[in-house]
């Protein structure tokens, strides 16, 4: 008897065990398709010619974190959890301000450590040269310009470099953490290129030298990626 009820017990263990991990595993699977959240694709001090550890660290593992869990929070049960981000960004002036903001913060980062690498820097080549060259003139003339729309910005912000309906350049900058995709804008595009003017992504090793932060930024720019977001 008692090792009969012994035995129930050990296979009710098992039982509920096995499905509670398969539950675990199926949300997993649902959170994995949509609105996950994306690992660094580098180690945190692997930009150091542009962003130190410490700051990359507090970036990925705080605010970047903060804008997805937010994100998720606020599409709760709503009909956006099934949505793409490019589809709630072409309709965000509908929705609540903590969509707007958390969508942008986890877009925008997501995208923002995807354009830098390790082995990034350089001159784009190629069609992405091409078409920088045809839209600024020279890629000089394109790093100017881009550097204005980042050193400007008032406040916190974003410098970017999108495609627009017609497939030409165009270099803009957005407050918040709005980007180009987003209905609220006059002008539209997608955006290829990325830089985040926040404090919170240079004050730690630049303090109020956001012009030498923008500088160093070219060092580690992944053109490899930018071009592939273009083709897209
Ligand atoms: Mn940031």
């Amino acid at each position: 008897m008692k090792k009969t009820s012994f035995l129930l017990v050990v296979i009710t263990i098992m039982f509920t065990s096995t499905l509670s991990s398969q539950t675990l595993s199926l949300s997993s699977q649902n959170e994995k398709a949509l609105h996950a959240f994306p690992e660094l694709p580098y180690a945190y001090d692997a930009l150091k010619q542009a962003i130190d550890s410490e700051t990359m660290n507090i970036h990925y593992n705080k605010h970047f974190r903060g804008y997805h869990s937010k994100f998720l929070k606020a599409i709760e049960g709503s009909p956006l959890e099934k949505q793409s981000l490019e589809d709630i960004f072409a309709n965000v002036s509908k929705y609540p301000e903590a969509v707007r903001n958390n969508a942008g913060g986890f877009y925008n980062h997501a995208m923002f450590w995807t354009i830098m690498s390790p082995d990034g820097g350089g001159e784009p080549t190629g069609k992405l040269a091409e078409a920088i060259n045809k839209s600024f003139g020279s890629f000089e003339a394109f790093k100017t310009a881009f550097e204005k729309a980042a050193a400007s910005r008032f406040g916190s912000g974003w410098a970017w470099l999108s495609v627009d309906e017609g497939g030409k350049l165009f270099i803009s900058s957005t407050a918040n953490q709005d980007n180009p995709l987003m209905d609220v804008n006059e002008k539209q595009g997608h955006p290829i290129l990325c830089l985040d003017v926040w404090e919170h992504a240079y004050y730690l090793r630049y303090q109020n030298q956001r012009t030498s932060y923008i500088g160093n930024f070219w060092k580690v720019v992944n053109w490899d990626e930018v071009a592939n977001r273009m083709k897209k």
